[in-house]
């Protein structure tokens, strides 16, 4: 049939499935190996569970799902479902074995392994209570192929609240996603509360583009959203962008731009961002025209970095730091390899490793940072030479704020005439790169102005990026993933999300 997903069995003879469900497992991203096995198990409203209590994050999503789906539970030793840890289990930091049988017996060598087979447990079963459960018996045995499977929200060009963000994350833990890059500055806005500079927030969180929605993130907020996120085995990248994208910054701190800025040429791009305007905010859509006047001013501007960045680091935990570094096309060109190296030192002094937009491979940074490949034609290869590795971002396959489809009203066309479809995204092999680390689909949001447009533009495509990263090549097929993801309709529902209804999900 159209299933092409059913491993071969060693013999070389197609495993022969029992059912017509054990054939086909409707789980996005689809398993490394899924072995079919004769008959079917049913769970009643009421059963015994039995979770590893080094493990917190999969048993409270275990729990969670056994309540959305009205079944009554009790802990038992020998129970109906097992979850145990085990370290010996050479399936990575992220795998997990679910085993359906007689009981289901999930084991993992972590937590994140457990909680992403209770996500695949979660799709086999249906989004809304019934009264019993019908699984196929299935042995699964799964790993990511890429450690870095994200999304990225533009929060700076128009604002997006702090309960967007929860059910995002939610969203992205149930289809494996666990990078969540949010772009908190640029030239329309600061959204990050900083306590050395209050007025970044004051002023700059106020605005945005068109004068759409505004706002920002207090520290307190941003630590709750990282717990938060973490219970989902999510990681938020926190990005400044520097030294370009910074109009918001310049706005409220002026002395961070060099003195004669208003005096100089118009830019030719940029007509809307001259004289005065060059100090003032911004609500306009050009990039390129702003930039910290490091070359000028490096006390004011290192040590403004250098505040900025500190608070950054004590709010979020994560490895790496994204620092931006993308499209400086003004006066500060010349400065700008300088100015990467020297905030590369920075993010060093604070204990963590850099993360920035391609062009940063520019300045002398660590051969342990990372850099974000978006223009599917810059010329990468110096970067790849010092070991530095890539999160792939190919504005042709993963630029989620270009069309669904072609015409599509507010996207931008910059990249893909044509618009973005989600056969397109699908069609992105991360395994043609060299030294990739994974892949995130960035959302840009000047034309993103809601909640009910960014789910649009989000969704379906952020299910084709977790399954391009997460599942090897072989396992791949556009075909069975669009009749996967079609069965999954109701757990999107069930989700609040408000997808677009692409035509080849026959979700009409
Ligand atoms: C390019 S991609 C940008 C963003 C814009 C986006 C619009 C990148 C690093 N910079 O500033 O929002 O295009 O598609």
């Amino acid at each position: 049939g159209a299933c092409g997903n059913v491993e071969q069995s060693p013999g070389g003879e197609t495993s022969a499935p029992e059912t017509a469900q054990a054939q086909q497992l409707n789980i996005v991203p689809f398993p490394q190996s899924v072995t079919p096995a004769a008959g079917e198990l049913t769970l009643s409203k009421e059963l015994t569970v039995a979770t590893d209590t080094n493990a917190p994050d999969s048993a409270a999503a275990l729990l969670a799902l056994l309540d959305q789906l009205d079944i009554q539970y009790s802990e038992n030793d020998n129970a109906v479902i097992n979850l145990k840890l085990d370290p010996s289990l050479p399936l990575g930091e992220e795998g997990y074995r679910l085993n359906i049988d007689q009981n289901i017996t999930l084991t993992a060598p972590t937590d994140a392994g457990l909680f992403y087979g209770i996500q695949s447990l979660k799709q086999l079963l249906p989004a809304a209570a019934q009264a019993e459960y019908v699984l196929p018996k299935v042995l699964i045995e799964d790993q990511p192929q890429y450690n870095w499977r994200g999304s990225m929200l533009d929060v700076a060009r128009n604002f997006i609240g702090v309960e967007y963000l929860k059910q995002h994350i939610q969203r992205m833990a149930s289809f494996k996603l666990n990078k969540l890059h949010l772009h908190l500055t640029d030239d329309q806005g600061w959204r990050l509360e900083i306590k050395s500079r209050p007025k970044l927030t004051e002023v700059g969180g106020t605005t945005s583009v068109s004068g759409n929605r505004g706002g920002f993130y207090t520290q307190a907020q941003m630590r709750e959203l990282v717990a938060f996120a973490a219970r989902h085995q999510i990681e938020i990248i926190p990005e400044i962008d520097l030294p370009g994208h910074t109009q918001a910054a310049i706005a409220a701190y002026n002395d961070l731009a060099c003195d004669d800025v208003v005096d100089n040429p118009p830019q030719n791009q940029c007509e809307d961002v001259v004289g005065p305007a060059r100090l003032a905010p911004y609500s306009g859509t050009c990039v390129g025209f702003s930039a910290l006047c490091s070359s000028k001013k490096p006390d004011v501007v290192y040590t403004f970095v250098e505040d900025v960045l500190r608070e950054v680091a004590d709010i979020f935990p994560s490895e790496y730091l994204h620092i931006g570094g993308d499209e400086v096309l003004n006066e500060e060109a010349d400065a700008f390899p300088d100015f990467i190296t020297k905030v590369d030192q920075i993010v060093a002094s604070l204990d963590r490793k850099l993360l920035a937009w391609e062009e940063a491979s520019a300045g002398d940074i660590r051969g342990n940072s990372l850099l974000q490949f978006w223009n599917d034609d810059y010329d990468i290869a110096p970067a790849l030479e010092k070991g530095i590795h890539l999160v792939l971002s190919p504005c042709s396959y993963t630029y989620l704020d270009h069309g669904n489809y072609d015409g599509q009203p507010d996207t931008y066309t910059w990249c893909a005439k044509q618009g973005i479809p989600l056969e397109r995204v699908y069609s992105l092999t991360p395994e043609s790169y060299q030294q990739v680390v994974g892949v995130e689909a960035p959302m840009w949001s000047e034309k993103v102005a809601d909640d009910a447009t960014a789910d649009n533009r989000n969704w379906p495509r952020l299910a084709a990026i977790a399954e391009v990263s997460w599942t090897k090549q072989p396992q791949r097929n556009y075909e069975a993933f669009t009749q996967r993801l079609s069965a999954l309709r109701q757990h999107l529902d069930k989700m609040g999300i408000e997808y677009y209804r692409a035509p080849e999900l026959s979700w009409d």
